[in-house]
């Protein structure tokens, strides 16, 4: 069967905040990613200032106002920070944009050429859930750092003392958060659209009314390149955390950006040093011996994890390490994960009771339960 949407990968992920001076020194210090572009009033953008950050093959652009009355500014004043455009590479703009206008996708933006003396990018832009957008991007023509229009820009700080100089190398998956009922819509729009199909793991019915409160399908490129896992509340005994989401962010959008690090340890060891707050994970979590079944040798001592919340599991291809922030906001909304995978393919379905108790418990000392 031919692709009908063939994709490259993620490019980057971009932020609405309301202070993106502060957010790229954030993402400097905490998240060890370096500043590569700039864009603002200087060299021609007379509304917003907007900062490039990388760390390996993830790029994250976050863009701030710098004037009222702008649509980033009523954005911000909406939903807080959070994520407006999850940017895919796809080799041909032009067939990717018709192809998903005709399934019916709402178009955005036309696709357009932008050049500078390093070349040019093809985008276009198509709507999603929320207020996101996928732009659509062919970079292959292109050796500048970002786009034309911005500035090189030198990092804000010195890389992370860690074997690589970075805490992390590439966007692994990213999570919407869509209104009860939506989530196989959504799964429909991105199979119609994007030719994406469903990968095994989810959260159904069964797991949902037993402790997680919201249901969870994943979508993937064929190629397992592009992961986007969709979730909605599910009606339970308790205040879904898919509804807080949607109650303080004002709407549909990403929930989480799973961030791949090949040294989950050094970086969350980093990121705490540097103040970022993770889930808590209690004791009995690592002094279950099922665990110790179950996971089989991994490659860091079990107290090695422990001392650092981080979780584990594992599946007939291999295993993986994750954990997860609090919300880097005020508003209970978007968080990160780190993930290290060594074979396994999921999303750490076995450490999803663990995990949704942890929310639960953040939930209800924000008062949200
Ligand atoms: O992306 C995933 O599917 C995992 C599990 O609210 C998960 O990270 C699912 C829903 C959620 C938090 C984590
Ligand atoms: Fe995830």
């Amino acid at each position: 069967m031919s692709d009908v949407f063939p994709v490259n990968g993620m490019d980057a992920v971009v932020f609405a905040v309301g202070n993106a001076r502060q957010a790229a020194h954030y993402y400097s210090t905490a998240f060890g990613m370096k500043l590569v572009a700039y864009r603002g009033p200087e060299n021609g953008s007379p509304e917003t200032a907007a900062y490039v950050l990388t760390s390996g093959g993830a790029t994250f652009e976050f863009r701030a106002s710098i004037r009222p009355g702008t649509d980033l500014a009523r954005h911000v004043a909406e939903h807080g920070d959070g994520v407006i455009d999850l940017a895919i590479q796809v080799p041909d703009v032009e067939a990717a944009y018709r192809h998903a206008v005709e399934q019916g996708a709402k178009g955005l933006e036309e696709p357009y050429t932008l050049e500078d003396e390093h070349g040019k990018v093809v985008l276009a832009a198509i709507a999603t859930y929320g207020e996101t957008r996928h732009t659509l991007v062919d970079r292959a023509n292109y050796s500048g750092r970002y786009l034309p229009g911005y500035a090189p820009a030198e990092p804000l700080v010195a890389p992370p003392a860690t074997k690589t100089g970075r805490l992390f190398q590439a966007v692994d998956h990213c999570v919407g958060n869509v209104e009860l009922g939506k989530m196989d819509e959504w799964v429909e729009f991105y199979r119609k659209v994007m030719g994406f199909t469903n990968m095994a793991e989810f959260i159904g019915d069964d797991i949902a009314t037993e402790y997680s409160a919201l249901m969870s399908k994943v979508v993937a490129d064929g190629t397992r390149k592009v992961k986007f896992p969709l979730n909605e509340p599910a009606v339970s005994r308790k205040k879904s955390q898919i509804d807080e989401y949607l109650e303080f962010y004002g709407g549909p959008g990403v929930q989480h950006i799973a961030l791949a690090t090949n040294d989950i340890i050094a970086t969350v060891d980093h990121m705490r040093a540097a103040g970022v707050r993770f889930l808590d994970t209690p004791d009995s979590y690592y002094d279950d011996p099922e665990l110790r079944e179950r996971i089989g040798q991994v490659r860091a001592p079990i107290e090695e994890l422990k001392k650092r919340r981080i979780l584990v599991d594992r599946d007939e291809d291999g295993y993986l390490l994750q954990i997860f922030t609090q919300p880097v906001q005020d508003r209970p909304t978007v968080f990160f994960e780190l993930i290290e995978r060594h074979g396994s393919l999921g999303f750490g379905k076995g450490n999803f009771k663990a995990l949704f108790e942890a929310i639960e418990r953040e939930q209800e000392r924000r008062g949200n339960l």
